[in-house]
């Protein structure tokens, strides 16, 4: 294939439509008007790398493009971006020079990876009564009251110039993911949820709603 050809070729992001990591990744592509195809990992108990785009880590999502695949998030919303014609000014993780910012986003990135692990838990049958399940779920918690009391301070101070910030996009996924798995139920977090409300004006949060892949 004709380097040219390959550089414009769709790149294929590996995910599936329930996963809070993979919307991060779908609502920056609508953000960034970037055209990928989806392939679905129906199966997330599958130890085969090759189920997650050969991510040793056997996690979603990943992006495979023609200069080779990008595993996580973060890498993937980064290629997303460079590869957009708009360039949107975004507000990446490493601009959150103030303790309240830098804070939210390591709490946000933190409660989804517990999220994950609870809702794993489960789906291998584990049980839900034993001491580091209480400590992930009081913590989870404790995540919630902090981004519950420190989230509106912390998007106040955020760059008022921003087309987008990875914060908002991450915080978001996390509370609406919270309900749409039941793990804890949003409507006690009034700021975070009118936060949630505002920020669901935007077309790509519509164009990308958490469902169950068929
Ligand atoms: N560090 C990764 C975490 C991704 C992650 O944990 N994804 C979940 C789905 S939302 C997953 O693949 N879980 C599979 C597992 O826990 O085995 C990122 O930032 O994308």
């Amino acid at each position: 294939m004709p380097a040219a050809l390959e550089e414009s070729a769709n790149p294929v992001l590996i995910g599936r439509s329930s996963s809070h990591f993979t919307r991060i990744t779908r609502i920056f592509a609508a953000e960034l008007r970037v055209d990928y195809s989806f392939q679905v990992v129906r199966d997330l108990m599958s130890s085969d790398p090759a189920d997650y785009g050969g991510n040793p880590a056997l996690r979603i999502p990943v992006l495979q493009t023609s200069r080779g695949a990008w595993f996580g998030a973060l890498n993937v919303c980064r290629e997303l971006w460079r590869r957009s014609s708009l360039k949107p000014r975004v507000v990446w993780p490493e601009d959150l020079d103030q303790p309240v910012l830098a804070n939210a986003q390591e709490l946000v990135l933190q409660a989804m990876a517990t999220e994950v692990a609870l809702i794993m838990a489960k789906v291998a049958g584990g049980s839900d009564s034993n001491a580091h399940h209480t400590k992930q779920r009081k913590a989870l918690v404790d995540m919630m009251s902090w981004l519950e009391t420190n989230a509106t301070s912390a998007l106040a101070a955020l760059p008022p110039q921003r087309d987008l910030s990875f914060l908002e996009v991450t915080l978001f996924c996390l509370v609406t993911h919270l309900e749409f798995r039941d793990v804890l139920p949003t409507a006690p977090y009034s700021e975070l949820t009118a936060f949630c409300r505002r920020f669901s004006t935007r077309a790509s949060i519509a164009e990308t709603a958490y469902r169950f892949d068929t």
